[in-house]
């Protein structure tokens, strides 16, 4: 194994355009040919970074016999668990860098998500024409169960958690994994009938065949701006969910959003729509229950005694359901499954109630369609704690909301200058150091009958390890207050 490299950075190779569009669908003939399994045995391949994907990545491909090289720009002192991790598995490591001879011979590269398109490595990968695959894609060529995936800026998880709770709950061996934390090639040696996918953006950019029985895109609203060069490259990268779907597979698309429903005649794929307001075909939302119609079939569900609330949960709920009917699941499983689900850690997570006052854990609210949403579901006056890293979009659509619900804005991090500057004439704010201080100074402020949400419109990494610490130390500071 290689000792720890010097970086190098590469100015002068021009930026490879991994994401094709979705043009490739017009062409019948694009998939008159689909590769079955891929042969890895005896082949170079390069993972691009060593964390989740890296680790599960490169244990798979050694296992097909594949020469396993693994790459990580960070140095090995900051890399010893994932290094420790990887045991005894046969592979080379270059870590420390980005040396472009690391690529010699490589034959196949497997960016980890985390990994953008502009990595030196991946740029000259690309100069050099070697085939550059997201995990996924190779996952899905040697899975054999039917995939659910789904995407979108907000809810991915959730729905994600509900449609596997269903499919268990009606007794189907189920997998849940992807970007919700268990990278998908994980499941490859398992026996499994269904697998339900959370998949990012990240994930999208280097696929090609990955091809779900069933795709769902919740919703697109601006997100990732950091990664992409803008909103309409993000929302490519998303539709690449579709892109070797075929006629006897299932898109699910959220009619509401025009962002989604426009690409309905772009799909080779049956179109299943959700959204609210009564339709003949779909899964619709009026008066607190879900309709499910197909093909003159009906079916209610009642939302009266489902504990997530939020209008975008009835999406997220709608969107499972209309998976659920497609895969045959029982109207009274996905009925109880829906009214027993208590929600995700970290998302509009009620913490606790003190002296009049709720507190509410949305820490993966890290964009601002997501904290749009959150404030959209409380009546109450809020206090709204934001703040952290900027993730490049701007901050004006949360304007009205602002100015109708909240009472006083408590910024802290990074971003806490750029975000005053979008809202800060709209209400009382202040800008505080920590996010201690931040639920500090939410008491001060705070009466009974208001929400003190965090709900930060930001990516964590400031201060934080990521969105999960960050919620954990916001609990665990509203629970010793
Ligand atoms: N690295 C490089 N070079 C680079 C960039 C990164 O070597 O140019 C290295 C880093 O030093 C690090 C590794 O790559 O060691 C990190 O890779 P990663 O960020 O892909 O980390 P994983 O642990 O593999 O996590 C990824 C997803 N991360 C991202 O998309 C950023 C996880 O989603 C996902 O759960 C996991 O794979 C399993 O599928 C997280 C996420 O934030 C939750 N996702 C975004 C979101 O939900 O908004 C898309």
């Amino acid at each position: 194994m290689s000792g720890v490299q010097d970086v190098l950075y590469v100015q002068d190779v021009q930026p490879v355009n991994g994401l094709n569009d979705l043009n490739d669908l017009n062409d019948s003939n694009f998939f008159s040919e689909l590769p079955e399994k891929m042969e890895l045995r005896g082949k170079k391949v390069m993972v691009l970074g060593l964390a989740r994907t890296g680790r599960e990545t490169a244990r798979f491909l050694a296992g097909q016999g594949a020469h396993v090289h693994v790459s990580d720009c960070r140095p090995r002192q900051e890399l010893l668990a994932e290094v420790e991790a990887l045991g005894d598995l046969p592979a080379r490591l270059h870590l420390g860098g980005e040396e472009l001879s690391w690529l010699g011979g490589i034959e196949i590269v497997i960016p980890s998500p985390g990994v953008p398109a502009e990595n030196p490595l991946l740029r000259e990968a690309g100069r050099r024409g070697i085939p550059i695959l997201s995990e996924i894609e190779i996952a899905c060529r040697f899975l054999s169960a039917p995939l659910v995936a789904i995407t979108g800026t907000n809810g991915k998880s959730t729905t994600t958690t509900l449609v596997g709770e269903i499919l268990k709950a009606q007794g189907i061996r189920a997998f849940v994994g992807g970007n919700i934390g268990a990278p998908l090639i994980g499941f490859v040696a398992g026996d499994w009938e269904w697998g339900v996918v959370e998949v990012s953006s990240f994930q999208l950019e280097w696929v090609e065949y990955f091809r779900p029985r069933i795709a769902v895109l919740l919703n697109i609203t601006e997100d990732h701006l950091d990664r992409y060069a803008d909103f309409a490259a993000y929302c490519e990268a998303k539709k690449r969910i579709f892109r070797a779907q075929q006629a006897t597979d299932v898109a699910v698309l959220n009619r509401d959003d025009p962002a989604v429903w426009s690409i309905r005649k772009r799909l080779r794929a049956r179109v299943i729509p959700f959204g609210w307001g009564e339709a003949e075909n779909g899964v619709y939302a009026a008066a607190n229950e879900i309709v499910w119609r197909s093909g003159g079939e009906e079916e209610r569900f009642s939302l009266a005694r489902v504990k997530i609330q939020g209008v975008h949960n009835v999406d997220n709920l709608m969107a499972t359901v209309a998976v659920a009917k497609t895969i045959g699941v029982s109207t009274p499983t996905i009925q109880q499954v829906i009214e027993r689900f208590p929600g995700l850690e970290h998302r509009l997570e009620f913490v606790r109630e003190k002296d009049g006052v709720r507190f509410y854990n949305d820490s993966k609210g890290t964009n601002v369609g997501a904290v749009l949403k959150s404030l959209a579901s409380f009546s109450s006056p809020v206090i709204l704690l934001a703040g952290g890293i900027d993730k490049g979009g701007s901050y004006r659509s949360l304007e009205d909301e602002v100015r109708r619900k909240v009472k006083k804005l408590i910024l802290f991090g990074a971003a806490k200058e750029k975000i005053r500057k979008a809202l800060g004439h709209l209400t009382d704010t202040s800008l505080v150091g920590n996010l201690e201080e931040a639920v500090q100074e939410a008491c001060k402020s705070a009466e009974p009958g208001d929400v003190v949400l965090l709900s930060p419109a930001c990516s964590s990494f400031d201060m934080f390890q990521n969105y999960a610490e960050r919620g954990r130390t916001f609990r665990a500071l509203v629970e010793t207050l």
